[in-house]
């Protein structure tokens, strides 16, 4: 005896050998029959055949057959005949119907006119000539012997619990009558068979007993002693297990986590904002004029209520103010245009992060290493990388020396850190100066998709804050992150909810393990 097979049979289970020695005795036992006779229910058959098969022991074949039977209308038809019969019957003796009296000659409704009309040309049992229906010499033929679909409506009503085949002489009445609406119900029935495959064979010329064994040590086996006299079925390691996923984070939130840690370990500080903002801290304190095109309805959620915001310091506002019409003292000449505090009244859902890093500037003093990670609005139509609410997270460094490189060096490394390698594109922000965006190649779409903007705040956003050293600032969106690292093809896949889709994403980190 080899030892695989050797091996197989210690791990059968009781219901698998009585199955398999129930087939060695009845081949063409149905699984109701095995059940009956090992006195096993039908699902432990069930799982025990599907066992056995995936071991290649047995073959499993199932097989699905159509039952049909009459309906209700059905068994009307087999009873009084079909509507076409009850005109033929008249026909036979008249010869001829006038249209007009044809329901009521016939005894048939008056909606049924229409199809038995149909069926009889179709049967070629009358013609329609004037308004008068003439027997043809088929319909004569037919007058005393039935059709072919007669025939069936008999047979299914001489067998009222359903007929699975029809006998080759029934095929075409079958047919007809499957063109006829609510005649017959067809009712599907999946039956399984078995067969002892060659490994089958070889396990019963082997043999094996039957006999009762313990797949668990109970404590009542140990206390009883009953342990000693027990046999143990071996367990097989290699069996498949039920799946369990696991509940977990969703990959968002669990990008978000790794975006605060880093930057935590980097040595930033976190700050928050609010959703609603001022138009002054969302554009005014970054230099952006207040006819810029992003402040515009399409770009932006103006709101109702509140309708305004409070703005800041006197000072500061005043300062702002001077800045963008000429410039004041910082070596530009401003926008040229009559800045209006009603403008910067305004309240908006705020369109990115960087109104929390002025904010941050105007209230604290360098040395400053701050980050925010928020949701941020605009009015965006959706596309597979655009959202009207996502998520940024913003950074800000201030110091005495801080430079464009120590920027590009900070986002390097901080991409480096999330396992993306990016790459820098000069850009233009009306608040920065150099100013950049990063970007990195989307391998299915075969092109650069941009992951953030970055850049140095430039003097008109510095002074009027009180601040007179270098500040690099960038603001990094979060989903495009999400989209590239659990390989999203479609940003709004990230909010769909789909369940599938969430459990079957890797659980750590969302690495691949
Ligand atoms: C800004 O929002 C600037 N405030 C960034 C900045 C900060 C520049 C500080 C200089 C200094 P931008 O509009 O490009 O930049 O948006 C930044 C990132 O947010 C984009 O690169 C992109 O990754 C993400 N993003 C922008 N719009 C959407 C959107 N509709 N859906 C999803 N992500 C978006």
């Amino acid at each position: 005896m080899s030892e695989d097979i050797k091996k197989t049979i210690s791990e059968l289970h009781i219901y698998e050998k009585k199955l398999l020695k129930e087939l060695e005795a009845n081949p063409d036992a149905t699984p109701n029959r095995i059940a009956s006779n090992t006195g096993m229910d039908i699902k432990s058959v069930m799982s025990a055949a599907g066992s056995l098969a995936s071991k290649d022991i047995i073959e499993m074949r199932k097989d699905v057959q159509m039952i049909y039977s009459l309906t209700e209308d059905g068994l009307k038809y087999a009873n009084q005949g079909l509507p076409e019969r009850k005109i033929l019957n008249v026909l036979a003796e008249k010869k001829q119907i006038p249209m007009k009296d044809l329901a009521d000659e016939a005894g048939i409704d008056k909606k049924e006119t229409g199809i038995a009309l149909g069926w009889l040309r179709q049967k070629n049992w009358a013609q329609i000539d004037k308004g008068v229906i003439n027997i043809t010499d088929v319909g004569k033929d037919f007058a005393g012997k039935s059709d072919v679909d007669e025939k069936v409506l008999e047979h299914l009503k001489a067998n009222a619990d359903g007929v699975k085949l029809f006998a080759d002489d029934l095929r075409d009445g079958f047919k007809k009558l499957t063109g006829r609406k609510n005649i017959l119900n067809i009712k599907k029935e999946t039956s399984h068979s078995f067969k002892i495959l060659p490994k089958g064979e070889e396990i019963l010329n082997v043999g094996f007993e039957i006999k009762e064994q313990a797949t668990q040590l109970t404590h009542e086996h140990l206390k009883e002693g009953e342990w000693k006299s027990l046999e143990y079925r071996p367990y097989d390691i290699k069996a498949e297990a039920p799946v369990i996923f696991a509940g977990k984070k969703h990959p968002l939130r669990v990008i978000i986590d790794e975006i605060r840690e880093i930057f935590l370990n980097m040595g930033f500080s976190e700050d928050n904002g609010e959703f609603v903002e001022s138009a002054f801290w969302n554009f005014d304190s970054l230099f952006q004029p207040q006819d810029h095109a992003a402040r515009e309805m399409q770009d932006t959620f103006y709101l109702k209520n509140p309708l305004t915001c409070d703005l800041p310091d006197d000072a500061l506002v005043k300062l702002t103010a001077e800045t963008h019409e000429t410039g004041a003292d910082t070596g530009s000449i401003g926008w040229q245009y009559d800045w209006s505090e009603d403008i910067a009244r305004q309240s908006v859902l705020r369109t990115h992060t960087t109104g929390i890093s002025t904010k941050h500037l105007f209230n604290h003093e360098p040395p400053i290493k701050m980050f925010s990670v928020g949701r941020v609005f605009r009015r965006e139509t959706f596309d597979y990388k655009h959202l009207p609410e996502f998520h940024q997270v913003e950074g800000l460094v201030c110091d005495k020396g801080i430079s464009y490189q120590n920027l590009l060096g900070t986002l390097k490394e901080f991409y480096k850190k999330l396992g993306f390698e990016v790459r820098f594109r000069p850009a233009y922000f009306p608040y920065t100066y150099l100013s950049t965006e990063t970007e990195i190649y989307l391998e299915e779409k075969e092109s650069w998709i941009e992951l953030g903007g970055a850049g140095m705040f430039r003097p008109e956003v510095l002074r009027p804050l009180g601040i007179d050293q270098p500040a690099l600032a960038f603001g990094l969106g979060i989903e495009r992150l999400a989209m590239i690292r659990y390989d999203v093809e479609d940003i709004r896949m990230l909010y769909k909810s789909d369940i599938k889709w969430l459990r079957e994403l890797p659980t750590v980190n969302g690495v691949e393990l």
